[in-house]
């Protein structure tokens, strides 16, 4: 997909998250698009199922390639488009559910591949989609349409969860901030390996949580999003780790080691140690002899 599809009308509710993310992508697309003077063609979208994977239907301007996979498998679908052809600019647009739960097994392969790649995670705590039931990222005692009294379950921290399993390019965002969240997701494109762009977007159907994570003096709620120094060292996994144990949701890059040979480049060295074989000596290495 290149054009839109005029028959889709799915709409998001007012006030969703999802729509400062979506500007923030149309802009760092673009940045891609003029800086490195890449066409439009080269970058393909890939997302899963929820509100936040309805996204790739509904970006505004030049129409990057879009391809709407099915819930929780975006990564192996990203992956066929890219060892498809290397030199394009491939972004996944997930949820929470659909990256966190369903496709959480899918997230160390890439990670230990360092599959040269950028994900988008549109975190809102619910699964918005199915109408508001709990997702990994929900908190303990979290009511939701599957916790009517409250969740039994620890929520996940996704961005410890990157640490750990060595995703190389880890930074977190807000849907409100979307200068801020497109110059990350613009490093994410620019990064050489594997890249998430974790990003708070509330729902405000079903968990608006605007109120927490920015805070409200009035009413005296310190908010729950700060924003890590500017000398802040995003190469150094001791600052990750220390920004991230700090509490409440740290926001910028937080994590970036750019010295990991990609997988394509791992491929590349694979290729050029193995011998090439002929279609007579590979038909002869399955003949059986009598
Ligand atoms: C294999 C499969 N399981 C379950 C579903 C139903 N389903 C569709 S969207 C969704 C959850 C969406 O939540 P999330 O990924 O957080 O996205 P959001 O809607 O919150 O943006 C589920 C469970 C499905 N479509 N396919
Ligand atoms: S249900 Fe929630 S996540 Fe889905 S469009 Fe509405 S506000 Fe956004
Ligand atoms: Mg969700």
């Amino acid at each position: 997909m290149s054009k839109k599809n005029p028959e889709y009308d799915f709409e998001w509710c007012p006030g969703c998250g999802d729509f400062g993310v979506r500007r923030a992508l149309e802009s760092a697309i673009q940045k891609y698009t003029i800086e490195l003077e890449k066409p439009i063609h080269e970058t393909v979208v890939v997302a899963g199922i929820g509100c936040s994977g309805n996204m790739v239907h509904v970006l505004e301007g030049d129409q990057p390639y879009g391809f709407h996979g099915i819930h929780g498998r975006t990564l192996p679908i990203a992956m066929g488009v890219k060892m498809a052809n290397q030199d394009l600019n491939v972004i996944v647009v997930a949820g929470d559910g659909d990256f966190l739960s369903i496709g959480m097994e899918h997230i160390f392969p890439q990670a230990s591949r360092n599959l040269n790649i950028s994900v988008i995670v549109m975190d809102n705590a619910v699964y918005g989609l199915t109408k508001g039931q709990g997702s990994p990222t929900s908190q303990i005692g979290h009511v939701t349409s599957s916790t009517p009294y409250g969740n039994t379950v620890d929520g996940l921290n996704p961005l410890k969860l990157y640490l750990t399993l060595g995703v190389s390019y880890i930074a977190s965002g807000i849907s409100s901030k979307v200068k801020n969240l497109s110059e990350l997701m613009y490093s994410a494109m620019l990064h050489p390996g594997f890249s998430i762009v974790h990003v708070q977007s509330p729902c405000t159907t079903y968990h608006n949580t605007y109120e927490q994570l920015k805070g409200n003096v009035k009413k005296g709620i310190a908010p729950l999003a700060w924003q890590v120094e500017e000398d802040y060292d995003s190469s150094d996994i001791k600052s990750a780790q220390a920004s991230l144990e700090k509490g409440g949701i740290p926001l910028g890059t937080l994590y970036q080691d750019s010295n990991r040979p990609t997988f394509g480049e791992r491929i590349e060295t694979l290729r050029d140690k193995s011998k090439s074989k002929s279609t007579k000596d590979l038909l002869d290495s399955h003949a059986i002899i009598l």
